[in-house]
């Protein structure tokens, strides 16, 4: 096996032998995808800059807080993503794997990716779960009341206000509104912190939210013309992002709510059919897994980050492609796991040739590697 420690470019070919003699007997295979897959198309993933965008932690955005706090901030944040995505073109890796998913029924791939890649590299979307959405499917923020849903939005800029060339976005990022922060209590902040390093992880156990991070924009009670509280309208508050609600995508159904990207965002629960339909594959009543492909993840979000040991524990072998040595060497067992270190859109084709054959070959092929 690899020395999973080592940060060597160059694959051990006896370990390429190996793993693509299990290749070719697999009849039941798991890919697990991350960010890494699409970087060589020119998508940024998740962790690289440093998780920042625009000088916002990607990971603070990426929560319902976030988008409580400031819709028109998070809006800002997918419209650029969207356009990004839109832009990019699936690389040899996402066609290599929809190639694989066409030759071999007993292969799925479980991608945290929402770029829309695999689909539009041809991936038949019955062996593709999209665990975490796709970027160009829209909901209304009001499941339960409304429960609208757009899927395949590709308009380049949603609402006037998201177009970049009327409002370049860091020209739109403005500073909280004070008189409409409510105060929270010390205790209040504690337990917030406690609650974002639970579902960020260890790295947020020392980040103490203040109200202005997390706690929602409420309008400051105006009086009506009995002198009666009245809550501001939604549409009236100035966000941080200097966006109004009303800047944002309206429902069409509703017409009350605004839509949010169909994303799944930390502490949110993944879509129930997507997750049971995931992890079914790992069913005891389905028999052996043969083999599980770990690409271009961290391996850091759950629930993804405990399939290739559910895999395991169904029989597999596990292959792991990550371009940095130090996280394709997290979650490995020593002596049974392959660890290829490199570009996913390179040893991805390479690896799979066995089966799949070389991309002259595929029923759809990569526009440019
Ligand atoms: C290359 C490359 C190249 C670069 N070639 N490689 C159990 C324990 C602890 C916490 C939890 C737990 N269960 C659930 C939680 C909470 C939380 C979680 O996991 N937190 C941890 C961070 C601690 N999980 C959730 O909240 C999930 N919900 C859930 O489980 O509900 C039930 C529940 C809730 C609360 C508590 C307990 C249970 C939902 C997770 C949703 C994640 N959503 C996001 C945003 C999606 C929308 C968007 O994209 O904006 O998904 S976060 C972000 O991370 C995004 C990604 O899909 C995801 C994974 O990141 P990924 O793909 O691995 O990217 P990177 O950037 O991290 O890594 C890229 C890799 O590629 C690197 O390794 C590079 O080296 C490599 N690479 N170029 C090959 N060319």
């Amino acid at each position: 096996m690899s020395d999973p420690s080592s940060s060597a470019p160059m694959l051990n070919p006896a370990d390429v032998a190996d793993f693509q003699e299990v290749l070719r007997q697999s009849k039941r295979i798991v890919a697990v995808l991350g960010a890494g897959v699409s970087a060589s198309s020119g998508l940024a993933t998740f962790r690289g800059s440093n998780g920042l965008w625009a000088g916002q932690d990607v990971m603070q955005v990426a929560t319902p807080a976030g988008f409580r706090h400031d819709p028109g901030l998070v809006w800002q944040f997918y419209s650029y993503r969207r356009r990004e995505a839109a832009k990019a073109k699936p690389n040899a890796a996402h066609y290599a794997l929809a190639e694989l998913a066409r030759r071999l029924p007993g292969f799925v791939t479980l991608s945290q990716n929402v770029d829309n890649l695999s689909p539009r590299a041809g991936h038949p979307l019955p062996q593709l779960k999209q665990l975490h959405g796709n970027l160009f499917n829209l909901r209304c923020v009001d499941a339960v009341n409304c429960g609208y849903e757009e899927h395949g939005n590709l308009r380049d800029h949603l609402t006037p206000a998201l177009d970049p060339s009327s409002a370049p976005e860091a020209a739109q990022l403005g500073t909280v509104d004070s008189a409409a922060r409510p105060k929270a209590s010390p205790l209040l902040l504690a337990g917030i912190a406690r609650k974002h390093a639970t579902i960020l992880g260890d790295a947020y156990r020392d980040r103490k939210p203040s109200s202005e991070d997390l706690t929602p924009l409420r309008g400051a009670a105006t009086a009506d013309a009995d002198g009666e509280q009245q809550p501001r309208k939604t549409s009236d508050i100035r966000l941080s992002s200097g966006l109004t609600a009303a800047d944002l995508p309206q429902c069409p159904a509703c017409r009350t709510n605004i839509l949010r990207p169909a994303v799944v965002w930390f502490g949110e629960a993944l879509d129930p059919d997507v997750a049971a339909e995931a992890e079914a594959h790992f069913d005891e009543g389905l028999g052996k897994l043969d083999l599980c492909l770990v690409i271009g993840t961290s391996s850091k979000v759950w629930p993804a980050a405990g399939y290739a040991e559910m895999a395991r524990n169904r029989g597999a072998r596990v292959a792991v492609v990550n371009l940095d040595a130090t996280d394709a060497a997290k979650n490995v067992r020593r002596g049974r796991d392959w660890v290829f270190v490199g570009d996913a859109a390179v040893l991805v084709p390479e690896l799979l040739r066995p089966v799949i054959g070389a991309p002259e070959t595929w029923l759809e092929r990569p526009v440019s590697v």
